[in-house]
C-alpha cells in the first residue's frame, strides 16, 4: 500500500489578477478559488487520478478539517487524517495572472508537530505499515516544529521498514538524510542548498551526485526537479535528464507534487527508468496547465508524455 504523508496541511485560497502581480498598484482579482493544499494530499490525488490505491494521511487541525475533507473529496481521495482537536489548518495563498509565467505562494506557518500528534498517527493511520509498503512525506511540518519530534516521528517511521520517499527541505532533508530512504525529490534550490553547491550545468548534477556521496550515500534514488528546465532522475546510480513537455502555465504550484506521484505510480508498477522519469514530468506539465493546485487531465498527460526528450548523463 502507498501513503502520503501530510504534516502540516493546508486549504490553498487561489487569487487570479488580471496581468503580472505589480507592487504599489491595486491588482484587481478576476478569479477566486479554493484547493486542496500541503503537498502530500496533491499526491494522494495525482495517484487516484492515475488509479494507484493509497491512503492520505498526516496530522489535520479540527478547525478546517471538514473544507479539506470536502476538497479532497472531489479528487476522490477518503482521507485518513489523525485530527488534533486543538488546531486549526493553515490557509495558503496562490497568487496567479492571467500571463501564466508563474504564481506566488504565501503560506501561514501552522502549528508545530508534537509527540502526541506523532504517537497518534502511528497509533491509528500509520499503525499497519510494514517492508511492503511505501510512505511519502511530503510537505514539510510547521517550521516551528523542534528538529527533536520531527526525529521522532521518523524513529518511529524507520521500525515500520517501509520505503521511505522524503519530499521536505533544509533542516527536516538533513534530518531524513540520516536514514535509508527509498527516493528523494528535492528541487534545484533544495538540491543545491543540502550540498551547499549551485549546479551550473545538467551534466553537472550527476558530477555532483557522485561528489556529495557521503550526505546523499542512504537516498537510494534521487529525482530533481528543475522547474521548466526539465528534471533529473538517478537510479542505481544511472542518471537521466528530462526536458519538460512545452505547455502554456496556467498555474505551476503543486506541479512537483504531481510529479512525485507520477514517480511513485512508475516505481511502484516497476515501469523501466525511462518510463517513470516520462510519465512525471508529463503529470507535472499537465498539472501546470490547471487553474488550481492539484489535478491534471489524463488525456493531456498521455499525450505530453510523447513529447518529452531525455537523455543519460552517467
Ligand atoms: O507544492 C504546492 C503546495 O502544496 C501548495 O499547495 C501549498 O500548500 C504549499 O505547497 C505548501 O508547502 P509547504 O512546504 O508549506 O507544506
Amino acid at each position: 500500500m502507498i501513503y502520503t504523508v501530510t504534516l502540516n496541511p493546508a486549504i490553498d485560497n487561489i487569487i487570479k489578477v488580471s496581468n503580472k502581480l505589480v507592487s504599489g498598484k491595486n491588482n484587481r482579482i478576476i478569479a477566486k478559488d479554493t484547493d486542496v493544499g500541503g503537498k502530500g494530499t496533491h499526491v494522494s490525488i495525482a495517484l487516484c487520478l492515475l488509479k494507484e490505491p493509497n491512503i492520505c494521511t498526516g496530522i489535520a487541525g479540527q478547525y478546517g478539517y471538514e473544507k479539506l475533507a470536502k476538497l479532497l473529496k472531489k479528487y476522490f481521495v477518503t482521507d485518513q487524517f489523525q485530527i488534533n482537536p486543538d488546531k486549526a489548518i493553515r490557509q495558503n495563498y496562490v497568487i496567479t495572472d492571467t500571463r501564466g509565467d508563474s504564481s506566488y505562494l504565501i503560506s501561514e506557518y501552522g502549528s508545530a508537530l508534537t509527540r502526541k500528534d506523532v504517537d497518534n498517527l502511528f497509533k491509528n493511520p500509520l499503525s499497519k505499515i510494514n517492508e511492503k509498503d511505501y510512505v511519502i512525506v511530503s510537505g514539510n511540518p510547521s517550521l516551528k516544529t523542534d528538529i527533536k519530534d520531527f526525529s521522532y516521528f521518523l524513529k518511529k517511521l524507520a521500525n515500520t521498514k517501509a520505503k521511505i520517499i522524503a519530499d521536505v527541505s533544509g533542516k527536516y532533508l538533513r534530518e531524513m538524510l540520516k536514514m535509508k530512504l527509498f527516493l528523494i525529490k528535492p528541487n534545484e534550490f533544495e538540491f543545491a542548498e543540502i550540498i551547499s553547491e549551485t549546479i551550473q550545468s545538467t551534466e553537472g548534477y550527476y558530477q555532483a551526485y557522485l561528489n556529495h556521496g557521503d550526505q546523499l550515500k542512504n537516498a537510494k534514488n534521487l529525482a530533481i526537479s528543475l522547474g521548466k528546465k526539465g528534471s533529473i532522475l538517478i537510479c542505481s546510480k544511472v542518471a537521466y535528464f528530462f526536458e519538460t513537455a512545452k505547455v502554456h502555465t496556467v498555474n505551476d504550484t503543486g506541479s512537483g507534487d504531481a510529479y512525485l506521484a507520477g514517480l511513485i505510480y512508475g516505481f511502484a508498477n516497476k515501469l523501466p527508468v525511462p518510463q517513470i522519469g516520462i510519465l512525471a514530468n508529463a503529470i507535472g506539465a499537465a498539472k501546470a496547465e490547471k487553474e488550481c493546485s492539484s489535478g491534471f487531465d489524463n488525456a493531456r498527460v498521455k499525450k505530453l508524455a510523447k513529447q518529452i526528450i531525455y537523455r543519460k548523463i552517467g
